[in-house]
């Protein structure tokens, strides 16, 4: 893999300011976006008020513990632009979650915020190693969902060739990569995987095509898959994190030299970590339930916003800016099985080690006797394999989950292909227990 490291006078000067440079733009900008959200947005003031609470007790950064969380009930009780801080017409542009499990969220952005929304997308590609003139695939979804136009307006900031070929048409996927030769792709990890079975499929050595990175993000996914698709590859793969509340991609991303966690843009974002059982914020480099508040956000600015990821902040490395560890899964994710809490991400790792098996993979709980059960779906990784090396194969993985995460589980290993694949972000989960 080439060094894509990039040239230290490319960066922008506050990734690498000193904390108290860092500190110092955080806190004036805070006092503004709490004072800016309160003045325009009834539901803050009232969620202000209701604590005692007024931007003017915000002296120091730390003062920000004491206000209110807003949660994703919030925004979607504010359906759909009764969380927006400007008038309608000021509005650039509008994006919005899926709403698979109910309502959906709704943000928005002025001109400025897509300026600088593109700015810290641009910020995220550079430290991914690519710069000016380098070609870019990408692959997220183009529409409401913030990952295709995100990236969009972050590659056209830093001055790149973007092919916009949003997700989908897989074997088009492949061909455009052979033929335009772009050195980075933007996709979600779990597409990848199947971007990758389409290169086998056409005949193609992926690790001889023009991608030297790779920019992941958008779900959970674990170092041990970052090194099975460097490895098929040939290529860095780096960990992009946002979310379309907070902004979309481009809240924080690794840096290329190092992958030891991703950067916050904390110039334009201020996160915390706390208990997500008391709301407290944790001790340093803790883990808990990340939330953030946005510091330059005009349309939609967001206060102490509940992601219900989990992860732990670390002090910054290749920039002075603090890092999140990946992230581990969503609370919401958890599966508690007979008391053990069992992420996704685990099942992955264990997955990782059993060579005979390929990386897709899906979760069914069940409840038969009134006993949670897990089933992991997963497949061969050669479409040749015989029922007595399948069978070995399961016993491999569920004896790994076993070791690593204290369950027993059923494996079920089906035939290449067999596991559903998704086009953007992974269903990891299939829960068939009857609802509460
Ligand atoms: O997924 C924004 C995005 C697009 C990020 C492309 C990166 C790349 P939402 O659809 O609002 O926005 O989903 C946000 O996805 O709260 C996390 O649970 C999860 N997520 C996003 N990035 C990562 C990541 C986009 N790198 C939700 N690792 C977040 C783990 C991630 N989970």
């Amino acid at each position: 893999m080439k060094d894509l490291t990039p040239a230290p006078s490319s960066l922008d000067p506050i990734e690498i300011a000193s904390r108290d440079e860092i500190s110092t733009l955080q806190l004036d900008r805070l006092k503004w976006s709490l004072r800016h959200a309160y003045d325009n947005v009834p539901f803050y003031k009232d969620s202000f008020d209701a604590a005692g609470l007024h931007p003017d007790d915000l002296q120091d950064l730390s003062d920000l513990a004491k206000f209110p969380f807003t949660t994703k009930a919030d925004l979607r009780n504010n359906y759909p632009f009764g969380m927006f801080a400007v008038p309608r017409e000021d509005v650039a542009r509008i994006h919005a979650s899926s709403g698979t499990t109910g309502q959906p969220t709704v943000v928005g952005y002025t001109d400025q915020d897509l300026k600088n929304w593109g700015d810290v997308v641009a910020r995220s590609l550079r430290a991914s190693g690519l710069q000016r003139g380098d070609m870019l695939h990408n692959a997220y979804g183009y529409g409401l969902f913030t990952g295709g136009l995100g990236i969009h307006l972050g590659a056209d900031a830093l001055g790149l060739t973007t092919v916009p070929i949003s997700g989908g048409m897989t074997s088009r996927q492949v061909r455009l990569i052979d033929d335009f030769k772009p050195k980075g792709i933007t996709v979600t990890p779990s597409y990848a995987l199947s971007i990758l079975d389409e290169f086998h499929a056409q005949g193609l050595d992926p690790r001889t095509s023009s991608l030297e990175v790779g920019i992941f993000g958008a779900e959970p996914w674990t170092n041990a898959m970052r090194l099975e698709i460097e490895q098929a590859f040939d290529m860095h793969a780096v960990d992009i994190y946002g979310l379309s509340e907070v902004m979309g991609p481009g809240v924080a991303c690794e840096c290329v030299e190092t992958k030891d966690g991703l950067h916050i843009w904390e110039d334009h974002f201020y996160p915390e970590v706390i208990n997500p059982e008391t709301g407290q914020p944790v001790a340093e480099g803790e883990q808990g339930e990340l939330v953030f508040t946005s510091l330059t956000k005009e349309a939609f600015p967001i206060i102490r916003y509940r992601t219900r990821d989990l992860t732990r902040l670390l002090a910054g490395t290749a920039r002075t800016m603090r890092r999140m560890e990946k992230i581990t899964g969503r609370s919401d994710d958890m599966i508690i099985l007979r008391g053990v809490n069992v992420f996704p991400t685990q099942i992955e790792e264990a997955l990782m080690t059993v060579a005979a098996l390929a990386p897709h993979f899906q979760i069914e709980l069940s409840r038969p006797d009134r006993m949670d059960k897990l089933r992991v779906l997963c497949e061969c990784a050669h479409a040749s394999m015989s029922p007595d090396a399948r069978t070995a194969a399961a016993h491999a993985l569920s004896s790994q989950i076993k070791q690593a995460v204290g369950i027993s589980v059923q494996v079920d290993v089906a035939d290449a292909g067999q596991v559903p694949r998704s086009e953007g972000k992974a269903v990891r989960i299939i829960d068939n227990r009857p609802k509460a």
